[in-house]
């Protein structure tokens, strides 16, 4: 497609303030700490999310342990195992995935790909991130705080989320859970603000809403979905903590426990229910948008080909995510909800897999006859596309409500939603990295250690993930930290769980690995240039590399072009950047 349109907005949006109008730091503090550069408190966001990830990744090694050689790991007692397990699935889901895609990606990536020079409101994206911080400490608290943190599972499901059985339920654990949410849902409000205006009034002359790179449309809409998904949660989280510091009863029925009365009445467990999960599914998506729109430019900028079905693409995201929240009780079949609810949410279910299948076919035929390099970000968005299909397949069978019923709590859900939640946006946020580092730091990392890092990343998941189908198809519940001698249990179970732990240790060092060479490579990385993937989005035409404060040199970029003229005929090269004026003979075609 040749659309060249200098001024196809028409209009000049906002963000074009002139380089006097810019904040401009003073000092080493405003500029590296208390930083209003989207770029910096992208990296804030991106440091901070790994840390506290590498804690859940230790903690589903302990999980794993424990699941694989419960006589060696005896000590680890079935409290400890609930909380790791509650901290390990809140800490992957919220304080990684979330704050990585959205304040990591969405700050480095949307102010560069739509041409401006910052976000909208600068001062309210850094205190997005200190609040966020703030949020990771008060849960890394939770180890600390007389009765550890909370183990009631990361759905935190009241009435036992508060009661004395579940660890950290009658201390601080639950406690400081609620409030970390709390705050982060704050921080998160703030950065969110800022992507979304940003992307409504920030982008630059010619950059039409229909010429944005999807990377820009997936954490758009995941922004926006955040923005209305996550106020369920906040109301939920303020409840809970009601009920349990000052005695009310939202959530809590009447329950006499050993043999006592709790000073509670009246409430409704499935209430909590229904808003953990009105924010709970549209999550998983939270988390997928961007990784599908990040997908969409990795592989057209590496296949050397224009993505198939732009138009299409930017609708099944948005539909996508219109749908995600109307799906939610599908979380909830065996709650005891009348059976005719369980088959509107069936529905509703399936129909989702129509955009989401229309946005693999057209993945796939991005790639059909493209010039297809195999690159590291390249193989990690290829995993990315495997796994999401296979995670979305096992979905299609939990959405129905006579088969999720057999299957609910068993490791089979354990194991489809870390195919589709878990393994698949991590390749994702793998890929990214790789192909976004160059621009970050100005040099490429390591390609042996990388590919390393993906053929181990990426076979071990499998080898982790797939045979906890066949453990949960045979009926092994989930959050059980031992199994003992079951007679349902057939012996190859146990096998398969040792084996399993050796993958999880295996994968988790090949993390380590990453890591050595993200901070490696800073120093002793190959000097990428300017534009190293050859590739058409702004964040490439920077003037400097890293970009300077500000991105762009004195002219903001104007833009000709969608972002996906790859190997187009007659051209110089085969990409044509956003900012590119560039005509075929002749005029337009
Ligand atoms: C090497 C990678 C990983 C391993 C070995 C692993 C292992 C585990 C284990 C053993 C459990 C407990 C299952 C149970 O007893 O029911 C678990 C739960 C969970 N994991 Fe992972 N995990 C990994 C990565 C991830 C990632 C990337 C995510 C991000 C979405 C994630 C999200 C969760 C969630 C939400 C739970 C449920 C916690 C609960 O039931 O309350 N995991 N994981
Ligand atoms: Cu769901």
């Amino acid at each position: 497609m040749v659309d060249v349109t200098p001024h196809g907005a028409d209009l000049i949006p906002p963000a074009e303030v002139g380089e006097m109008e810019l904040y401009h730091p003073h000092s080493w503090w405003t500029k590296y700490v208390f930083s209003q550069d989207a770029k910096v408190i992208a990296i804030q966001y991106a440091g901070t999310a790994m840390a506290i990830g590498l804690v859940a990744l230790v903690l589903s090694w302990l999980m794993r342990l424990k699941l694989g050689f419960p006589d060696t790991f005896s000590f680890i007692s079935p409290e400890a195992y609930y909380q790791f397990m509650t901290m390990h699935g809140m800490i992957m889901v919220i304080y990684l995935l979330t704050a990585l895609f959205l304040g990591g990606f969405g700050n480095y990536l949307i102010p560069l790909m739509v041409g401006a020079r910052d976000m909208v409101f600068p001062y309210v994206n850094m205190l997005s991130y200190w609040i966020y911080l703030v949020a990771v400490l008060v849960l890394v608290a939770s180890f600390f705080a007389p009765g550890g943190p909370t183990g009631a599972g990361w759905t935190l499901y009241p009435p036992q989320s508060i009661t004395s059985g579940t660890p950290g339920g009658q201390d601080w654990g639950i406690i400081l859970m609620l409030v970390s949410l709390i705050i982060f849902i704050i921080g998160f409000t703030m950065g969110g603000l800022n992507y979304v205006v940003t992307v409504l009034q920030g982008r630059t002359r010619g950059m039409t809403l229909m010429r944005l790179p999807l990377t820009v449309w997936g954490i758009f809409t995941a922004t926006v979905m955040a923005l209305l998904a996550f106020p369920a949660l906040f109301v939920a989280c303020v409840m809970m903590l009601f009920d349990r510091i000052i005695g009310s009863s939202f959530f809590m029925p009447a329950i006499v426990e050993m043999g006592e009365q709790l000073p509670h009445n009246g409430g409704s467990p499935i209430m909590f229910q229904h808003l953990f999960w009105f924010f709970g599914h549209p999550e998983v998506y939270i988390v997928a948008l961007p990784a599908f729109g990040i997908v969409s430019d990795l592989i057209s900028t590496h296949a050397r080909k224009n993505i198939f079905g732009y138009r299409m693409m930017v609708w099944a995201i948005v539909g996508i995510g219109a749908l995600s929240f109307v799906v939610w009780a599908h979380h909830m079949y065996v709650s005891g909800m009348h059976p005719y609810f369980g088959f509107f949410f069936a529905t509703t279910t399936l129909v989702i897999a129509v955009p989401t299948a229309l946005k693999v076919y057209n993945w796939i035929l991005t790639l059909w006859r493209g010039d297809i390099h195999l690159t590291i970000p390249m193989l990690f968005a290829l995993g990315f596309i495997v796994t999401f299909v296979n995670g979305g397949l096992t979905g299609l069978f939990l959405g129905n409500v006579v088969v999720d019923v057999p299957l609910s709590d068993t490791m089979f859900v354990v194991a489809h939603f870390h195919m589709v939640m878990g393994v698949a946006p991590i390749l994702v946020v793998f890929g990214a990295i790789y192909h976004w580092y160059p621009k970050v730091s100005g040099r490429m990392l390591n390609e042996t250690l990388g590919r390393f890092h993906f053929w181990v990343t990426f076979l071990g998941a499998y080898l982790i993930f797939f045979p906890m189908h066949y453990i949960g198809l045979v009926g092994v519940p989930r959050r059980y930290p031992e199994l003992g001698e079951t007679a349902f249990v057939p012996p190859s179970v146990h096998t398969l769980n040792e084996f399993i732990t050796i993958m999880a240790l295996v994968v988790g060092f090949a993390q380590l690995v990453f890591l050595f060479n993200l901070l490696w490579s800073i120093r002793h990385g190959r000097d990428a240039g300017g534009n190293p993937w050859r590739a058409t989005t702004l964040e490439w035409q920077t003037d400097g590399t890293p970009p300077p404060h500000g991105n762009f040199g004195k002219e903001l970029p104007l833009v000709y072009r969608w972002a996906y003229d790859y190997s187009v005929p007659g051209a110089r090269e085969d990409f044509i950047p956003q900012n590119d004026p560039w005509q075929p003979e002749g005029g337009r075609q």
